[in-house]
């Protein structure tokens, strides 16, 4: 299993076998629960995914260069600049990032090393295409784990970005980091001065807690500034994302078990059907014919009812009694009395005959007899439909909690790694 998008299409598909299997109250809060999880908002892989934006030369670019630590997106003074988005991705990025790329339509990317559990996209400036920008903003913010606002100690007041951009999306504002660019270009009291306008504009939007960073992220013939604080700001919240992802893991681990447990597959799940049905299937075909005595009889329907009760009781309270209905005891001694009429009874089988002696090799395929054809028809084959259904939800769910066990541990060994 390669992330948790794929863990939760295992979920589904557990989820659309389980029906007619577990009970449905149990069904719908497996739904409900699988649902949430789907609905969380922010990227469902280890990567931490975030996206800079703001207004045109704030130095969305810059910031991508500083936290790289080398120039990898142009950077420029002619305005705009970055017409498209750029991505900049670990190496070897987890197959969800590339597809969240894919469907942002994300086409420009770069895989770089000082970016091992992050990706972060550089997004084109806002001013001139606002309409499009805050649409592709909007759209984008559910799907990553942060927005990185950019400012500029020149246009930090903008009404665009306030009352077009930031007043609108404010719903999101746990998604918004802000950082203010460019501090080299004030002096230190006025950078307080900006620090607590910006603070208070940003509180008039909606957002009345920002986490407001400054920094230089490109200033001319200097070292860029506050990036480290940043920098730490990005672990911790990749860190907090780790412990989500192993809680959403954990979350759809427990769905797959209680589905599991209802339908009775969880442990040992198996009812050994095929070859309980293969030796029942020849004692009756050998105590039942034209010769038998009513005896053989009773004894051959005590048998039929022992094996379809065993199961019954095992395939849970939903399979159950579709079981016990599918061969109630009409339907068996009506059975019976037909293998009776239908000819001479078989000879008593050795051991390691039957469908399973065939199965496991120890017996030739002989020819199936007509009233052998009959005890299937009436009886084995309805039987196997029924737990068909619930060794297919087996295997599905044995393969989404393999999966889930399978995912955690690679975010244990990728976090041990780093
Ligand atoms: N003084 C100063 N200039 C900076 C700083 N960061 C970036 N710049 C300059 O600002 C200009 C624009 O920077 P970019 O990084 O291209 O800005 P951008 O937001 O990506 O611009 P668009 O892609 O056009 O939206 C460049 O000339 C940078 O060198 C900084 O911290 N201080
Ligand atoms: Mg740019």
């Amino acid at each position: 299993m390669r992330d948790v998008p794929e863990l939760l299409d295992a979920i589904d598909l557990v989820l659309a076998r389980a029906d007619g299997v577990v009970p449905p109250e149990l069904l719908g809060e497996a739904e409900r629960y699988a649902n949430d999880i789907r609905q969380r908002r922010g990227f469902l892989g280890e990567t931490l995914v975030l996206a800079i934006a703001g207004g045109t030369g704030t130095g969305k670019s810059s910031l991508v260069n500083a936290l790289a630590g080398e120039v990898i997106t142009s950077v420029s003074v002619l305005r705009p600049h970055t017409d498209e988005p750029f991505a900049v991705v670990p190496h070897n990025p987890e197959p969800a990032v590339t597809v969240l790329l894919d469907t942002l339509g994300i086409a420009y990317r770069h895989e770089h090393s000082a970016f091992t559990r992050t990706a972060i996209i550089d997004l084109p400036d806002i001013d001139s295409i606002a309409e499009w920008h805050r649409e592709r903003v909007e759209d984008l913010i559910p799907r990553v784990d942060g927005v990185i606002w950019l400012f500029d100690p020149d246009k930090y007041r903008d009404p665009i970005v306030h009352d077009d951009f930031l007043a609108q999306l404010a719903q999101h504002q746990s998604q918004f980091i802000f950082a203010l660019n460019k501090i080299d270009r004030l002096r230190p009291d006025a950078l307080q001065t900006v620090r607590q306008d910006l603070v208070e504009t940003l509180a008039a939007d909606g957002y009345p807690r920002p986490a407001l960073f400054a920094m230089a992220a490109d200033p001319p013939s200097a070292s860029p500034r506050g990036i480290d604080l940043f920098r730490e700001h990005v672990t911790e919240r990749i860190d907090t994302k780790t412990v989500m992802l192993r809680k959403v893991i954990r979350d759809a681990a427990g769905i797959v078990r209680s589905i599991g447990e209802a339908a009775g597959v969880w442990s040992d799940g198996s009812l050994d059907f095929e070859k309980s049905w293969s030796q029942v299937r020849q004692e009756v075909l050998a105590g039942v014919g034209s010769e038998s005595t009513q005896a053989d009889r009773e004894d051959a329907l005590c048998r039929l009812e022992d094996l379809t009760a065993a199961i019954s009781v095992k395939a849970g309270p939903l399979l159950g009694p579709e079981i016990r209905r599918a061969a109630d005891r009409d339907t068996i001694e009506a059975l019976v009395a037909d293998l009776a009429v239908a000819g001479p009874a078989d000879p008593v089988p050795g051991p390691g005959s039957g469908i399973w002696g065939r199965l496991t090799g120890a017996e030739e395929d002989p020819t199936p007899s007509p009233r052998g054809y009959l005890l299937d028809e009436v009886l084995g084959d309805p039987l196997r439909r029924l737990l068909w259904k619930r060794a297919l939800l087996g295997a599905t769910v044995a393969h989404a909690a393999v999966g889930a066990v399978q995912l955690e541990e690679r975010i244990n060994r990728n976090v041990e790694e780093d």
